[in-house]
């Protein structure tokens, strides 16, 4: 059977940087750099998903904007899918990351991001850019 999951990232932007989380888990995973967020789960839309993810593993909450850049292919049945996300309240209050820092548009080569965020970083470059 075809299954497609969305996984849902977030492009936190302040102050014309990006924030940028360090993964724990799994092990495979650990030491990469990620824009936050996991997968929508059934009956939840992309935002949902997003406001969700961001709660959980960063304690922030946010109001999520426009999707940045196009989709990604992660896997055969995987694919990202960024939106700008800006932050109402909170500071990342680290649960599943063990480090995160914010990014400029010139910076977002100093992390080793996951190879499907890798994807997206022209776009995100480009929207640092504009704002
Ligand atoms: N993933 C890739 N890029 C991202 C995120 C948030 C997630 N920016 C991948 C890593 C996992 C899968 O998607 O293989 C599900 O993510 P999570 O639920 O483990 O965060
Ligand atoms: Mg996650």
């Amino acid at each position: 059977m075809h299954e497609n999951v969305v996984v849902v990232g977030a492009a936190v932007i302040r102050d014309g940087a990006v924030l940028a989380a360090r993964r724990t888990y799994p092990q495979s995973l650990a030491g990469k750099w990620e824009l936050p967020g996991g997968k929508v789960e059934p009956g939840e839309s992309d935002k949902s998903a997003l406001v969700r993810e961001m709660h959980e593993e960063l304690g922030m909450a946010v109001e999520v904007g426009e999707q940045i850049g196009d989709d990604v292919a992660l896997d055969v049945e995987k694919i990202l899918r960024v939106y700008r996300v800006t932050l109402l309240a909170g500071e990342p209050l680290l649960t599943e990351h063990d480090e995160v820092r914010w990014l400029r548009a010139d910076q977002l080569g100093e992390v080793d991001w996951l190879p499907g965020d890798v994807v997206v970083l022209p776009a995100l470059a480009a929207a640092l850019n504009a704002n």
